[in-house]
Order: structure tokens, then C-alpha cells, then sequence
């Protein structure tokens, strides 16, 4: 009897198997029976022609609920009426969980089950292969990132996810006790990945959760999420850092496209990968381009969602899915970009693709005095980030990185419609289980 692991395995010259996988359905058609049975490969039929089959065993295969984890032991057999030219006739089966019933979600139902019931019941919602696709996509998608990183020279960190000072912003921040002082949950980890360009470690990379206390409800904020930071030393500009960007989403795209194709089947979706270089708008010309269509953003204002939803419609008039917004006011970043010397404006920028951005980046201000300057404009005090501002006393290279949210990355890819659909188990203002 051959093993196997998987129906796409199987095939005649096998003869008996073990099929293990959940019951998607069993139909019973008077003399003949069916049951689909679904693993995480596809699914198989077994055919239970009643005359056929031991009465025990029909009896016992044919009341199986739906969902139910069995393996099926039997004769592989050609046949025309399947998918897969096979199916099986049992000669034996083993019940391993039977499913309990009614299941509060339906495998294969056609009626669309709302986000709340599908991430209540994620476990029954990633039976659905559509939904576990975009599961193993994601996992391909961190695959390419690394590969993508390392071919440049990038080394994989660590930082802390508890500490004690924020970079994005107090309001934020999650609290919790670290024994007797507070502590907060990193949003990110910009104060170390600088920390680090003055250490010879030039070129980092990080991909690790990111906690922001944002009450926002919205359909691509959530309160944890996967950051992909990098950091590089020795730059002379912001353009060195947004090429590299662009490489490293270049070969996500094209290894998504190559290595991703039976997922991408299976959603029925198809990825674009854009031209190279992707263009560089400024954010005056932003500005522009919204109030022109409507939007009246004065200099200074964030462009916000919905200027960001104008300039993506822009742009794809042009048929350009991915560009940066470049040169912000750097009264609009955070204190740790570097400031455009004799103007209001900075050298950061944003990556968005298809009207949202992506990531956040650009060249860090690395000059002590000037930095410490840029703190207490902030509101910041410079005593609260000792730590941090030791590291640009004693030699510090001009760098400059990114943070890639990558789920929105994920999302805008896949061309899903909520960010919750590219997290397994979401968190946000209202869920904290599963
Ligand atoms: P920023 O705060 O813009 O920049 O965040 C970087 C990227 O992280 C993702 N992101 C989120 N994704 C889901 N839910 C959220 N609530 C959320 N907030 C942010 C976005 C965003 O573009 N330290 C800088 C990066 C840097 O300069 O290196 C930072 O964190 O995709």
C-alpha cells in the first residue's frame, strides 16, 4: 500500500492509498454515494458504489459531516466524471475529529460570510483555497524580500519590541508594565536601525511586527502589523535608497508573478509588474495635481487618503501602478529626516502603489547638533533619547532607509480589499482574539 501525503500525488499505477484531508461533502445518489474529500493540495472523490462496498463502511463514510478529519484507505481508479480523471474506492476509513454541526462558517458555501464570522472562525475560513492562497503568498512575498535583501548586502536583525522611548509619535504609543516602570510596544524600529549604521553593520534589515495605538478603523489600519525596515550607511542621497526600494519590490513583483502563479490561479488574479525606474513625484507637484481636481490641501497639509486616492487615479491614466512622492515639508516627518537645507522642505519620501502608500522613508539627518536641533523643534526632549543620540556622537555615517507596511504591500498586490484579509489573526481597535 503506497502512503500518501497529498491527492495530487495519486495517481492509477498506486492502486491502494490513504487519502487524508476534511469532508467537503458527501452526496448520496441511491445507489451510488460521493464524498469530496479536501486536503491542503485539492480535493479527490471517493466513489461508493453501495453494492460495492462493505455496509459498515458506506454507513460510516456516507453520515460523515462536513469538515470532518478522516483519512480514507482504497483503490485508486481512473475515471471521466472527475477533475482529476481519479477517484477513490474505499476499502477502509479512520475518523479523526468529527466536525460538530452546525459549522458557524461554510467551507464551500456560495453566500459571501461577513469579516467578523470569517476571522471569529479563521481555522474553517483558511479551508477555503482562496483564502489560504493569499497565506502562502504572503509567505513567498517575505521569501523574495529576503532573497531580494541579502543579494544586497543587507543583514537580518533583531531589536526590541519593548523599550522605552517612541520614534513615530507619543499618541501611538501602546503602554504596558515592564515591572515597576512603564514601557512601550516599538512602532517601529527607526531608533535602532540608526543606532545600528554607526556600528559598521552598513546595510540592515528587519521583519517583525510594528504596534501603532491608532483608534483608526479603517480598511488598511490595523494595530499590529509586519514592518520591513531597512537601513543603509554611506549614502550620499535619497535617490540611493529609493533605488534600492525599487529593486528589492522588483523582484518581489516578478518572483511573485513566476513562483506565486498556481496561487494567483486559484484567486484569479494576475500581478503587473511595472516599468523601471518608477517616477518621482514631488510633494509640491502633489500638491498640484489634488487641488486641480478639487481637493483644496493647502503647503504643509498631509495629502491624507483621499489626495493619495487622487494622485493614484492620476497616475493610472498613465497606466503607472507604483511612484514615489518625494520631498516632503519637513515640518510634516518626523524629526529624524533630514531637512532640505534652505527650504521647508525634506529629503523623505513616501512609496505608494495604486493610490496608498506603502512605505515611508528617506535620508536621516546623521549631524548631532542638527539633529538635537530637530528634536526640540519637534517638542521632543533630546534627555529622553540619550541612548539614541550616543550613537551619533562618536562617528556616524549619513544613511537612510524605509519601513514597508507588508500587508498593505500584500494587499495592493493582490488587489484585496481590506488589510485584515492578508493578516491571519488581525488586531485592531475592536479585536484582540483569536
Ligand atoms: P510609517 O509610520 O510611515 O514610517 O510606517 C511605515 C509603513 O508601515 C505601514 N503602516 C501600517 N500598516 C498597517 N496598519 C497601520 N496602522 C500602519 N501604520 C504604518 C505603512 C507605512 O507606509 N520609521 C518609519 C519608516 C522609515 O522612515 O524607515 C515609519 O515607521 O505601510
Amino acid at each position: 500500500m503506497a502512503i500518501k501525503r497529498n491527492s495530487s500525488d495519486i495517481s492509477v499505477e498506486d492502486g491502494s492509498v490513504v487519502i487524508s484531508g476534511w469532508v467537503q461533502d458527501v452526496r448520496n445518489m441511491g445507489g451510488i454515494s460521493f464524498l469530496t474529500l479536501r486536503d491542503r493540495f485539492g480535493t479527490i472523490q471517493v466513489t461508493m458504489p453501495k453494492k460495492k462496498i462493505d455496509p459498515e463502511l458506506f454507513g460510516l463514510l456516507t453520515k460523515l459531516s462536513r469538515e470532518t478529519a478522516v483519512s480514507v484507505t482504497g483503490d485508486v481508479k481512473e475515471s471521466n466524471q472527475t477533475a482529476l480523471g481519479l477517484e477513490v474506492i474505499p476499502t477502509a476509513a479512520e475518523v479523526h475529529s468529527e466536525a460538530a454541526v452546525p459549522l458557524p462558517l461554510g467551507v464551500i458555501d456560495k453566500v459571501e460570510a461577513g469579516m467578523d464570522t470569517r476571522l471569529n472562525n479563521r481555522f474553517l475560513d483558511l479551508r477555503k483555497p482562496e483564502v489560504k492562497a493569499i497565506f502562502e503568498l504572503k509567505a513567498l512575498m517575505v521569501e523574495l524580500i529576503e532573497e531580494a535583501v541579502r543579494t544586497n548586502g543587507f543583514t537580518q536583525v533583531y531589536t526590541p519590541k519593548i523599550g522605552a522611548a517612541g520614534a513615530e509619535g507619543g499618541a501611538e504609543l501602546f503602554k504596558v508594565e515592564y515591572f515597576d516602570r512603564p514601557a512601550y510596544l516599538a512602532q517601529s524600529p527607526q531608533l535602532y536601525k540608526q543606532i545600528l549604521m554607526s556600528s559598521g553593520l552598513d546595510r540592515i534589515f528587519e521583519l517583525g511586527p510594528a504596534f501603532r495605538a491608532e483608534q483608526s478603523n479603517t480598511n488598511r489600519h490595523v494595530t499590529e502589523f509586519i514592518s520591513f525596515d531597512c537601513e543603509m550607511a554611506w549614502i550620499e542621497n535619497e535617490e540611493q535608497v529609493m533605488a534600492m526600494i525599487e529593486e528589492i519590490i522588483d523582484h518581489v513583483l516578478n518572483g511573485m508573478r513566476e513562483r506565486g502563479a498556481k496561487q494567483l490561479e486559484v484567486l484569479g488574479k494576475e500581478i503587473n509588474v511595472p516599468a523601471r525606474p518608477y517616477p518621482i513625484l514631488t510633494y509640491s507637484e502633489c500638491l498640484e495635481m489634488v487641488n486641480a481636481n478639487g481637493l483644496p490641501l493647502k503647503e504643509g497639509d498631509d495629502l491624507g487618503t483621499e489626495g493619495e486616492k487622487i494622485i493614484g487615479d492620476l497616475m493610472a491614466e498613465k497606466g503607472i501602478d507604483l511612484y514615489f512622492i518625494a520631498e516632503y515639508p519637513e515640518e510634516a516627518k518626523p524629526f529624524y529626516i533630514m531637512e532640505k537645507d534652505g527650504t521647508p522642505y525634506s529629503f523623505s519620501f513616501d512609496l505608494d502603489y495604486r493610490g496608498q502608500e506603502i512605505s515611508s522613508g528617506g535620508q536621516r539627518e546623521h549631524r548631532y547638533e542638527v539633529l538635537v536641533e530637530r528634536m526640540r523643534k519637534k517638542g521632543l526632549d533630546p534627555e529622553d533619547f540619550g541612548f539614541y543620540l550616543d550613537a551619533f556622537r562618536y562617528g556616524m555615517p549619513p544613511h537612510g532607509g524605509w519601513g514597508i507596511g507588508i500587508e498593505r504591500l500584500l494587499v495592493k498586490m493582490l488587489d484585496l480589499s481590506n488589510i485584515r484579509e492578508a493578516i491571519l489573526f488581525p488586531r485592531d481597535p475592536s479585536r484582540l482574539a483569536p
